[in-house]
Formats: structure tokens, sequence, C-alpha cells
């Protein structure tokens, strides 16, 4: 299969689950025949999981498969039972003292039913507490054997991988759309073991040295007094953490940009952010950053889209991931490396690469592929997979290694550290997801949880009684070995290199490198951002950042607070900007995009044509009707009716018509006979409107113009009409590979 491409029927069978109860189940197929309306009496088998959901994987610590089907499909055999396997006959009542009697102390299914589900809850992640995952495979190119002997990235070996995506300031629940950081963490089960790749999707931190990480993440977190406010940044403590320590700036700016609202999952960068150091087969060493690369490009929301998703879809990155999974539109990313010789001062054209605040311009050290991911499996339980995965920057295979920056040691302390509160002891490398496909022989024992049967007597080095087993590798047996980096004659100190006191000269690199309305959302967030804040000193103090960042940033900031611009006396140093950084202004491929179409009875034979162009072009069609079901007899089903459908959901809109207000519909304040729009079903002209503001490509044909007469955005850039679907759809394809139709506000800032 071509990757990329969506396998129509997949897709169809996806988007059009309506129809399956329209449409006759097939015989024998798993999982085509609808569940019964009533409850069945007589004991069946489960129903197999979905194609995509395979997992988890079943190896056993040692490398054993436990694919044993009461394991894997636990929860789903022939008969109720208690934890300890005794048959049930009733779980619906508890055991009383006669029908209207106390109930009774021995009722010991009871006890034990209440007991686990108390329990059931486990300590969220302490940051990156939302989140969601997805299975895949990992292909190596090959191409980077000159530089790194890991197993995994040779020619053409195919790597088991978990990915987890996460937002970093929310609770569990809190909403996916937010501005935040997103976490882009993958565990890849290598012939060598595990490596996991703990990234995010913007390739800074906020600070330089792990031992304030718990300060940024105090002061970013919702207040201790109220609890507010929930996964945003927009409050006093977090403006008043940045503005103080500056250094936070670089990454501050990457936040309040496009990146810190993405699209979804599948349209995002990813960055290791730390440099690592490589090892080839000869022992030499190279340093080197990771990038991933989505095959779609990079794209992101805008801000007002962004707030109202949270509130209509909380879950629209984790529908998004799971549904592209299930209809086979698999996103891809391409591993990539920057290279750096590894020399004495770990510096490359100046810049320090054991400083996470800085970046290394793509332009003076290109991202080389190294090999593909593709997410094809979605979980087949998010509790035992997503939420039990641990990630460990340590989990390290020959050929990857730690460099001395202060952030990458300090995690390599965290993430073992965090998981003995939240996953409750130190065995969770037995938990299925953590487990490495490759034999384990560790000598650790015992402990909360301990899912293993160690046999033998001497789980210690040197000894006789298991023969000696087990036993340290060789070289050619290829353990992991630590590089002998030679140490600087140092002195033991609390305290940074001079370098890393440059918290400007970088985000003023990332400013200059945007293109005009990507500054004009970087103003805007800044302003919205701080217009929150209720302390004016915070205001002031984080303009004279900005100041230190770019006079023009500033100035637009402080216009839109109501402030005066500070007179700081700011000397920034002269920089290159890198187009890398810029996310428009190219074509990229619509692979997996919704497009809504408004439809009308008048003209459906078009609808049904532009449906199959929009499928075969492995984009997804979502038909939208005052009512649900099919509509006529012309065999569509409406998938989205007035009262379901909301413009949020769309990456554009094609209108096949102007439906009248339906029986349901709020009247529009001026819906007064005559009136422009009193014609045609308010909630169809709200759509039209918010994919206005939103810049998304609009299109119509025949009476579908109605409704962009009557809101006034016929002739507007990125609208296009006509007489002839097909050629309407056309137009809408090429505003919709440039993701959004930006010159239909140009933008002031230059
Ligand atoms: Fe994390 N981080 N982090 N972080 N981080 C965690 O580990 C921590 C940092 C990142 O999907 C925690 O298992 C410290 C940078 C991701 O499960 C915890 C420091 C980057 C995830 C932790 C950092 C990250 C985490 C919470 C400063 C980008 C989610 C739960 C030294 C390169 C992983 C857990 C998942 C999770 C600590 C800095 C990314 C507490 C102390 C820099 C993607 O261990």
């Amino acid at each position: 299969r071509k990757p990329g491409k969506v396998v129509k029927a997949a897709l169809e069978k996806a988007v059009d689950k309506v129809t399956e109860v329209v449409n006759p189940p097939i015989p024998g197929v798993p999982n085509s025949e609808p569940p019964s309306l009533e409850e069945p009496t007589e004991p069946r088998g489960p129903l197999p999981p979905k194609g995509d959901q395979n997992g988890p994987e079943t190896v056993s610590p040692t490398g054993a498969p436990t694919g044993a089907p009461q394991i894997v499909n636990a929860q789903q055999g022939e008969f109720l039972t208690t934890s300890a396997g005794a048959r049930l006959y009733d779980t619906d009542h508890s055991l009383k003292a006669g029908e209207r009697g106390p109930t009774l102390l021995q009722d010991h299914h009871l006890r034990e039913k209440i007991m686990h589900f108390d329990h059931e809850r486990i300590p969220e992640r302490v940051v990156h507490a939302r989140g969601y995952g997805a299975h895949g495979v990992f292909v190596g190119y090959g191409t980077a054997t000159n530089v790194c002997k890991s197993a995994f990235l040779g020619d053409g070996v195919e790597t088991p991988v978990f990915v987890r995506f996460s937002t970093v300031l929310g609770s569990r629940g809190s909403a996916d759309t937010v501005r935040d950081t997103r976490g882009f963490a993958t565990k890849f089960y290598t012939q060598e073991g595990n490596f996991d790749l703990v990234g995010n999707n913007i390739p800074v931190f906020f600070i330089q040295d792990g031992i304030k990480f718990p300060d940024i993440i105090h002061a970013g977190k919702p207040h201790p007094d109220r609890e507010i406010p929930q996964a945003q940044s927009a409050h006093d403590t977090f403006w008043d953490f940045v503005s103080t320590h500056t250094e936070a700036t670089h990454h501050v700016m990457w936040n309040m940009s496009d990146r810190g609202i993405p699209r979804s999952y599948r349209t995002m960068e990813g960055f290791g952010v730390h440099t690592f150091r490589l090892v080839n087969a000869e022992g030499e060493t190279a340093l080197a950053k990771f990038h991933w690369k989505p095959k779609l490009g990079v794209h992101s929301l805008v801000w007002e889209e962004a707030q109202m998703i949270n509130g209509i879809d909380p879950d629209f990155h984790r529908r998004d991931l799971a549904d592209a999974i299930e209809s086979g539109a698999y996103p891809q990313w391409e591993l990539g490396l920057q290279i750096f010789p590894d020399t004495p001062r770990q510096t490359f054209e100046g810049i320090d690469l054991l400083d996470s605040t800085k970046i290394v311009p793509e332009e003076l050290a290109p991202v080389q592929p190294v090999g593909l991911l593709t997410l094809n499996r979605n979980t087949k339980n998010f509790f035992a997979e997503t939420e039990q995965v641990a990630f460990h920057l340590g989990n390290l295979v020959p050929g990857i290694d730690v460099t001395d920056d202060p952030l990458f040691q300090s995690r390599l302390f965290s993430y073992l550290d965090t998981q003995l509160s939240r996953l409750a002891g130190p065995n969770f490398n037995q938990i299925p997801i953590n487990r490495p496909h490759v034999p384990v022989n560790d000598m650790l024992r015992d402990g909360f949880h301990q899912h293993a049967v160690h046999a033998g007597v001497a789980p210690y080095r040197p000894n006789t009684l298991d023969g000696g087993n087990p036993f340290v590798a060789k070289a050619e047996d290829r353990p992991f070995v630590e590089v002998a980096q030679p140490l600087p004659k140092a002195v033991k100190v609390r305290q940074s290199p001079a370098s890393f006191s440059d918290h400007f000269t970088q985000p003023r690199l990332f400013w200059l490198s945007l293109s005009p309305v990507e500054k004009e959302h970087v103003v805007r967030a800044f302003t919205f951002e701080l217009g929150k804040c209720y302390e004016q000193a915070i205001k002031e103090r984080q303009l004279r950042v900005l100041a230190q960042v770019d006079p023009v940033l500033c100035a637009e900031v402080a216009r839109g607070l109501g402030l005066p611009v500070p007179a700081v006396d700011a000397r920034p140093k002269k920089v290159t900007p890198s187009p890398a950084l810029s996310q428009v202004g190219q074509t990229w491929p619509t692979d997996g995009r919704l497009i809504g179409i408004v439809v009308d009875p008048a003209d459906l034979d078009g609808v049904r044509t532009v449906r199959e162009t929009i499928l075969a072009g492995g984009m997804v069609p979502l038909l939208i009707a005052p009512t649900g079901g099919p509509i006529g007899d012309s065999g569509l089903v409406a998938q989205r009716t007035f009262l379901t459908a909301r413009s949020i959901e769309f990456d554009a809109l094609l209108l096949a018509g102007s439906p009248p207000p339906g029986p349901d519909a709020i009247p529009a304040r001026d819906a007064k006979a005559g009136a422009p729009g009193a014609a045609v079903d308010p909630r169809v002209l709200l759509m039209v409107e918010e994919c206005y503001r939103h810049a998304k490509a609009i299109g119509a044909w025949g009476t579908g113009r109605v409704a962009l007469d009557s809101t006034g955005v016929t002739g507007a850039p990125g609208v296009v009409t006509g007489d002839d679907a097909t050629k309407v759809f056309t137009g809408l394809m090429t505003l919709l590979g440039a993701h959004r139709v930006w010159e239909r506000f140009p933008a002031t800032i230059s």
C-alpha cells in the first residue's frame, strides 16, 4: 500500500457508520453484525478486536509469547467470574437478609466489585497527564549507519513502536486544543532493547537546568488556591515566572506561535530537544538532534477555532488520530538527524549544543532522513496501553548515548522516579505495553506487582549455584556501552556556562523567520494571554522582555494591552532568519482532511460525484442535512445534522444547497421575512461565517450560493462558486493544499 494513501473501502466504512445500520451486515465478516437490541441470553464468543486494535504486545519479560486468549481478551470469556475465577450467577443484587433487609458483610462478590472499582484510578502524570497513544512501525533507511550503529536504524529494519502524544499542563480530562506544548514520546521496541525518544513538538525548552522544572510547572499549573485556570498558560503565575526568568523566552515565543495550537497530532513536528551522542560501529562519535517531520506538513488551528473546539469537541485531537488510523489514513513522520562533530567545546557555529533553549537552524545543519514512522494501529484498551506506558530517557540502545546537557541529566532521574508513585512500584517494565520485545534477564527481584515467577536461586553475580548465569555480554554480543567521554577539568559548582545567558538572540531569530500572518498570530496570542493577567506589573515586565526580542512585537502587544511601550536599551544581535521555521507558503498533501457538504435535494448527483472524488482522494466527506438518516431515495446518508454539525469539524465547507430554517432552528435575529439570510437555516449561515473567519476554504454550487450571498462572503478570497460541482471542488482542493486562506485577512505586520 502506498504510504499516506487511504484504503477507500476502509475509509467509507469508517465515515459511513450510519450506513451500517441501513446496509445489511456481511455474513461471516467480524464486527459487521450490529449488536442486538435485546440482552443476549445464550453465551457467545467475544467480538474479535477490530483490525486496528491488535495490541497490547503479548511478550513476557523473558520474551516468551503470553498470547493465551484468556489474557489477551481478559474480561471477555463466556461466563462472568470473580477475579479468582469462580462463576457468578448474579451481579445485580447484593446479598441481603431478605428482599428488603440490610446487606450482609459476607457478600464477598459485592465487596470485591466495589473494592476494585474504588481503586480504578491511578495518579495522573504530574505533567503531560492528558495524552493519546497509538501503535505503529518504524522502518530504518540505513542512512544513519555512518554515524550510529543502532540496529533499528539499519536499512529496511522494521521495529514496532508505541507513540503517546500529550499536552503538558492540563489534567487527564482536560481539552485537547488548548494553547500548550505537545509531548511526542516514542517507544521503539528494538532488537537491542527499548529505545525511548521522549520529545516535544517544540524544539527548545523553558529551562536550561532540570533543577528548575518544579518551578516552571508550579507556575504553569492552575493557581494553588482555587485551582483555576485548567490547562492554560493565560494567568498570572505563569507570566510572573516567565517574565522574570528570561531563559524561557524562546520557548514562550514558540508557544505563542501557531505551534501552540496544532491542527492535529498528525500535522505536528517532533523534536528530541537535547543533543544526543551517537556512536558508529568503529566507535567514532558524533553529536545529533532528533527531528520528526510529518508527511502531511505542519499545520495549526486559529485561536478562536481552538477555543471553540475545547467546548464543542474536547477530544478533537484524540478523535482525529483514532479516526485516521481506523480509516487507513495512517499518519507518517520521517525521523531525521541534524549531525554535528563531537568537539570538546560541544558547540556548532557558535551555538551551545548543551543548551536546550537553543536550536541549530536547519539551513546550517540540514535534517537528514534516517527512517519512517507509520502509526497503523489504535489501542485496544486506553488504560492498559496509553495510561500505563512509561517512557524513560535512560532507555537507550547501543549507538545512542546521553550528553552533559543539564536538562537531559535531570530527566534521567525523573522518568524512573515518577513511575514509583504513578505505577505504584518498581516493576512497571513488566506491564505489557512497557515490555521489551527481547529477552529480559535482569536480576531485579520482588517488589510490588511482581508478575514474573523467577526461577533459580542466585539472582546475584558472581554465582556458581545457577551455573554462573546470567553472563555479561562481550563486545561482539552488542551490549550497551557508555561512551568513554573525557571529562573537562572542573570544579564542583552551581553555575551555568556564560553562553547560556544569551536569552534573546534565538527568540528574535524565530520571530524574524515567521511570515506576516504568523507574526500577527504571535502578537494576538501574547495580547490575549497577558490580557488575562490581573497584575499590571507582570504585563509591563513581559513587555520589557518582548522589547529585547523585537520592537515591532513589543509595540504591537503594548498597543493591544493599552500600555506604553517600555523604554528598553535593547541591543539585539544580528540574526539570519531560518525559512524552515515558518509553517506557511507551501502546498501539502490533503490526506485525511474532513470536508463538510451541506446537502439539499436540489443536486444530489453533484453531491454523489463530489463525495466519490473526495473519498478517492483519501479525504473524508461528511454529508450535513436537516435530519439524519437516508437522504430521500438517493442512497446517500446524512452523517451530520444541523444540530450535530459545527464548522470546527471541517477543514473545508461545500454547499450544495441552502436549506430553509428547520423547525428546531433558533431564528436569526434579523430573520424577518425578506431579510438577507431569512430563507436559510441560521446554523448553515453560522457554519459559513465560522469557516470564513477561520480562513477555511468554502465552495458552493447551484442553490448553495444563496447561503454565501446571505453571509456576504461571495467573491472573497478562498470562496469558490460556480454551477458545476466538480469544478467548484477542484478549486477548493487547491485552497486546501495550502491549509488555510490567509490572504482573506492580509496581515498588517511585515
Ligand atoms: Fe518531561 N516528564 N520532564 N520533558 N516529559 C514527564 O514522566 C521532566 C522535559 C516529556 O507520554 C514525566 O512519566 C523533568 C523536556 C513528555 O508518558 C516526568 C524535566 C521534554 C512526557 C517528567 C522534563 C519533556 C514527559 C511525567 C526537566 C521534551 C510525557 C510522567 C529536567 C524533550 C511522556 C512521566 C508520556 C513526562 C519530568 C523536561 C517531554 C515527571 C524533571 C525537555 C513528552 O518524569
